[in-house]
């Protein structure tokens, strides 16, 4: 698949302020500065469409990308910043909760987590969350420039571990928006389910 078109659709804050369209969505999750805007921008090979920062928490709504007239892609906001209130925190549990179950648009989750970092908590809490939900579910590891090709092959085997301790067995990706590793599977991915519609 090639990505000829890509439009920003909108910003929502709320489960019923989303496009109603029916349109296929491909949502990227994960915590915050995990590299998912970046991720989404190299995967559009657009520079600066998904703002991006080194600041944790600059995703604050979830955005809506309408590629190739045909199918969403979707940058949800970070979750586990440190510095957001309690309160704040569990809106976002609430807002992504909900999203990730009952979204009927949604597809597959691309989960987003740092190569060079055992999953988290969080991390792996959002893997059991995505058990309960109909849509597929990938594993993205993020940043893989800045690892070694041994190194690589241990942050793939570490995410499998933490998979298969879930009960689970899911796809896992070596990507990196500096150089571009891994943008293929993903596109070869989302291909195969458009088809299968
Ligand atoms: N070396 C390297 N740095 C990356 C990569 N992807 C992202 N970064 C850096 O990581 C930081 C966070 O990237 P973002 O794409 O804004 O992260 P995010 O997950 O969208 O963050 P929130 O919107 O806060 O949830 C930025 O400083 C990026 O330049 C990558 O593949 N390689
Ligand atoms: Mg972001």
């Amino acid at each position: 698949m090639t990505i000829d078109q890509v439009t920003f659709v909108k910003g929502s804050t709320k489960l019923g302020q989303m496009p109603e369209e029916p349109v296929a969505e491909f949502a990227f999750v994960g915590r915050s500065n995990v590299g998912k805007s970046s991720l989404i921008n190299r995967l559009f090979e657009r520079r600066n469409l998904a703002r991006t920062s080194s600041t944790p928490g600059k995703t604050q709504e979830i955005n809506f990308y309408l590629v190739n007239d045909s199918f969403h892609v979707v940058d949800l906001p970070g979750f586990g910043y440190a510095k957001v209130s309690k309160v704040q925190r569990a809106k976002w549990q609430k807002l992504i909760g909900s999203y990730l179950l009952h979204r009927q648009q949604l597809v597959a989750v691309f989960q987003l987590i740092d190569s060079r970092h055992e999953p988290t908590a969080l991390d792996k809490e959002l893997m059991m969350l995505m058990s309960e939900s109909s849509a597929e579910h990938v594993i993205l590891l993020t940043k893989g420039d800045k690892l070694s090709g041994n190194q690589r092959n241990k942050a793939i085997a570490r995410v499998k571990k933490a998979l298969a301790a879930l009960g689970q067995e899911k796809p896992v990706i070596l990507t990196s928006a500096n150089d571009g590793r891994g943008r293929g599977d993903i596109l070869d991915w989302m291909d195969t389910w458009l088809t299968a519609l």
